[in-house]
């Protein structure tokens, strides 16, 4: 392998294996690497937990372990980023969130909660010795853990001499079943009822396209995404908050609440109505039918699933336009986007609304919003190549007159999901 064309975090963990780990264990296996992407999500916000669509591309960013199988059950981690070790056995892996390892780093107990839902779904394990390295922002909005996630499955599969795989064709596990159980594994580690979008946007990753997912059914599409005009621009505010977590599954009940009220109002109007008996998810009421019902609702459930039924429509919208090649248009869409999400689903912040203020007066851009869970992290761009330089000015410039703080801008490709190497 030529290691030249690797990615710089696989490269990085690569060499870093040996200066790391350099006592005289004996392996039970080659040099190897994994690794799996972060996201952006183009649109379809906070709408994969009700059951909806998301619109996202994986992008060529990644989590990434370089390591050798060991000969006994021991996984043992050292993470560039935090500059420090962890390790773990697979024998007597936690089922929960309060089981979890509470010594074990923050980071680690991802690496933890894959392995033990990979035993879960009875996939025979091997220790290992790995160096973790990424260059996914974390706790940006671009989807940290689910690359950490999906990477260590993917390692997983690779330390254990690959007693089981992941693919498409032939395989112990399709991308869309790792990531449903990487998705569990977020939720046992970090306590966030977290939805699909991410986990299943870093195993389903394409270079120059998007994918198009039904969280329901979890069938999925590619769109071709490459325009050499217009770029992908993350602007990370800095910000992060613990508030983050309690939010998300305080939202998430309030739409689950919101989808109760609304079956039995039109369960009592429209008896006859067989369909209303299979609503399950916001997903399963029609804006017309939000309409007719919304104001029998309380003021703040009203504001939430009416942004929830709005977005599930956006991302429609936006595939239609981009299908047609009407990319500008499809801008116009991020930005009712996040007028929703600030004032109907209230999960942005200031420094969020004013990036995106920012932005909007900038010509060039086609359009802007917050990304991700909210409360901080990083808003998605959508900007004609000639404008970045004018973005990226107007950022450096009023960003922290206004917040007191620094962005950072990045631009982003769609690029594969997950992969692995074995040195010679
Ligand atoms: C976070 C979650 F992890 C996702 O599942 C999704 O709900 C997203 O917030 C909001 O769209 O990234």
């Amino acid at each position: 392998m030529d290691s030249t064309k690797l990615l710089p975090p696989v490269k990085e963990a690569l060499e870093q294996f040996p200066q790391v780990f350099h006592d005289e264990i004996a392996y039970a296996g080659p040099l190897g690497a994994a690794w799996a992407p972060g996201r952006v999500n183009l649109i379809g916000e906070h709408t994969d937990y009700n059951g909806g669509f998301v619109l996202p591309l994986a992008v060529d960013r990644v989590s990434a372990f370089a390591g050798r199988t060991r000969q006994d059950q021991t996984v043992r981690l050292w993470s560039t980023h935090f500059k420090e070790y962890a390790q773990f056995s697979l024998a007597g892996l936690p089922e929960t969130f309060e089981e979890q390892r509470a010594d074990l780093p923050g980071w680690a107990r991802y690496v933890l909660g894959v392995a033990a839902e990979l035993v879960r779904v009875d996939v025979v394990l091997k220790g290992f010795d790995a160096v973790v390295s990424g260059d996914v922002p974390l706790g940006g909005g671009m989807s940290s853990s689910a690359a950490l996630e999906i990477a260590s499955a993917e390692a997983y599969a690779l330390f254990s001499d690959h007693a089981f795989s992941i693919g498409e064709k032939d395989a112990t596990l399709t991308p869309i079943e790792t990531a449903g159980l990487c998705q569990r594994a977020e939720q046992i580690a970090s306590g966030v009822m977290c939805g699909i979008l991410d986990q299943a946007a870093s195993c389903l990753g394409q270079p120059r396209k998007a994918v198009l997912l039904d969280c329901r059914s979890l069938d999925y599409r590619y769109l071709p995404f490459e325009d050499s005009n217009v770029s992908v621009v993350v602007i990370d505010t800095s910000v992060r908050r613990e508030l983050a977590s309690s939010a998300y599954n305080e939202r998430r009940q309030q739409c689950e609440e919101a989808t109760r009220r609304l079956r039995d109002l039109i369960l009592r109007d429209e008896p006859e109505n067989a369909q209303t008996r299979s609503i399950k998810e916001l997903r399963d009421i029609s804006p017309e039918q939000f309409d007719r019902y919304k104001n029998q609702l309380p003021a703040l459930l009203q504001k939430r699933a009416g942004y929830v039924i709005a977005e599930n429509e956006r991302v429609l919208q936006v595939v239609t336009l981009l299908e047609a090649g009407r990319i500008e248009e499809a801008g116009q869409i991020l930005w009712i986007g996040h007028a929703g999400l600030r004032d109907e689903y209230e999960v942005s912040c200031a420094e969020l609304d004013a990036l995106v203020d920012i932005a909007r007066e900038v010509p060039g851009v086609l359009g802007a919003r917050m990304m991700g869970g909210g409360f901080g992290g990083c808003t998605i761009n959508l900007v004609r190549g000639d404008a970045v330089d004018s973005l990226r000015q107007a950022v450096e410039q009023q960003y922290p007159e206004r917040t007191g703080r620094q962005a950072s801008i990045d631009i982003c490709r769609a690029a594969a999901g997950p992969g692995h190497v074995v040195m010679n």
